[in-house]
């Protein structure tokens, strides 16, 4: 698309929300503080790099699809990212999963992992200038085969799973500390029961006693941030997740850390755009894992729907940016994963572009007198304003492709770098 073309239509766009007593220059300068934490698991299907064959497995996360090109080792993921950072306009951190540690060809169990693992990530987003997030990976592995990691009550899997925490809390301490941006690190465990289990209680009293374990050393929160994240039900764990919302978010009040919610992660009429407001009136801070659950927690690529613009607006509403760290969560190995990695996280920065372009003082002040009419009338124009040429100009100003511009870039990086990639390592 031409600049001008952008500006002009950029301008109108301006006097239409202005009409409307919205500042659209205001909202795109607004946009810089919504940082968002890339997830580096979208490249690779969730394998990580511990063997060369790793595959993903455990507690109901799947990656479905076989699309060529995935990353099969580090420097893979790295370009892969470098790429989609060069399509995404605004500010954005990058999240790692403990599997992806630099380990050498090395086999480094998850209860001994180090910093040293993690250095050359580390200097990468130091050269980048960017924040880094972290997750104990407690999935994928043989002390987890039996569906059960720090609520297990095979004793020595359970500490073997305490260990890999504790030094995944460490790691993320020291994360934070070199690249001066705290790092907040995620707990997501598979734990459940695939039938009706007798003694959920039990489970949950060890998943207390080994968080309590795992969380005794505290860092300074410039350093690193203790999430957890519930979830209702996997699959192969329908009966019951021992992590579930009511005791994670007991757990975070009670320690006074940050409950991670996933929109994924819950029964389908809920939202998560509705918990934000409740989950803050009791803790400093969320996490969140945006993501597209289709019937299931499936993880398809986050489009620009009801769901996540609830997330996005009740966020700007109340002025949370700061007490909201954005996360994604989602791997689609069905179609090109650079695409559906920047459609993703553009439709979340769209949804958050929206909510800044909405009249919201107003709005208030019409439900605050009963006008419950107009306030449907304004959030219905709402729909139809011309939001797109915001966006476009905001990514022009970026420097980022415009429009569908982005498709023939990730065409051209599909044939010279993914489908050669494939033929490699055939
Ligand atoms: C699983 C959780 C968890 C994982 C990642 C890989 O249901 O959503 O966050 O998807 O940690
Ligand atoms: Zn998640």
């Amino acid at each position: 698309m031409k600049g001008e073309s952008i500006d002009q239509s950029y301008e109108l766009a301006k006097a239409k929300y202005a009409l409307l007593g919205v500042d659209t220059d205001v909202a795109i300068l607004k946009m810089e503080e919504i940082k968002v934490s890339l997830h580096c698991w979208q490249t690779d299907d969730v394998g990580g790099f511990e063997t060369p064959d790793a595959t993903l497995s455990g507690g109901g996360i799947q990656a479905t699809g076989n699309y060529p090109g995935k990353a099969t080792n580090i420097a893979e993921v790295r370009q892969d990212l470098e790429k989609v950072l060069s399509l995404l306009p605004g500010k954005q951190r990058i999240n790692l999963h403990a599997i992806y540690g630099d380990f050498k060809g090395e086999l480094v169990d998850r209860d001994q992992i180090e910093v040293k693992h993690f250095q050359s990530w580390i200097d990468w987003c130091k050269s980048l200038k960017i924040g880094m997030d972290f997750n104990a990976s407690c999935f994928s592995h043989p002390k987890a085969a039996d569906g059960f990691t720090l609520s297990s009550k095979n004793e020595e899997n359970r500490t073997f799973w305490v260990e890999h925490l504790k030094r995944c809390r460490a790691i993320s301490a020291e994360i934070g500390k070199q690249l001066g941006s705290p790092c907040i690190h995620n707990t997501w465990i598979p734990d459940g029961s695939k039938d009706t289990p007798i003694d959920r209680n039990g489970h949950r009293l060890l998943l207390k006693k080994s968080l309590d374990e795992a969380m005794a050393i505290h860092y300074s929160k410039e350093q690193m941030k203790d999430a957890v994240e519930s979830k209702l039900f996997g699959i192969g764990a329908e009966s019951m997740t021992v992590g579930s919302h009511d005791f994670y978010l007991g757990y975070a009040i009670a320690n006074q850390i940050l409950i991670c919610l996933d929109n994924g992660h819950f029964h389908p009429t809920e939202q998560v755009g509705d918990k934000i407001s409740s989950c803050l009136q009791f803790l400093d801070e969320v996490l969140l894992h945006v993501t597209r659950p289709v019937r299931w927690d499936s993880d398809h690529v986050v489009i620009l729907n009801e769901d996540l613009q609830l997330i996005a607006s009740e966020i700007v509403r109340n002025n949370f940016q700061k007490r909201v760290n954005v996360g994604l969560d989602f791997f689609d190995a069905s179609i090109n994963r650079i695409g559906a990695y920047v459609v993703g996280t553009r439709a979340t920065q769209k949804a958050f572009l929206i909510a800044l372009l909405e009249p919201t003082s107003k709005l208030v002040e019409l439900e605050g007198m009963g006008r419950n009419f107009e306030r449907l009338a304004i959030l219905e124009e709402l729909k139809t304003m011309p939001f797109g040429a915001v966006w476009d100009y905001y990514c022009l100003k970026e420097g980022v492709p415009v429009g569908t511009d982005y498709i023939k870039v990730i065409q051209d990086y599909e044939k010279e770098v993914l489908s050669r990639r494939t033929l490699i390592n055939l």
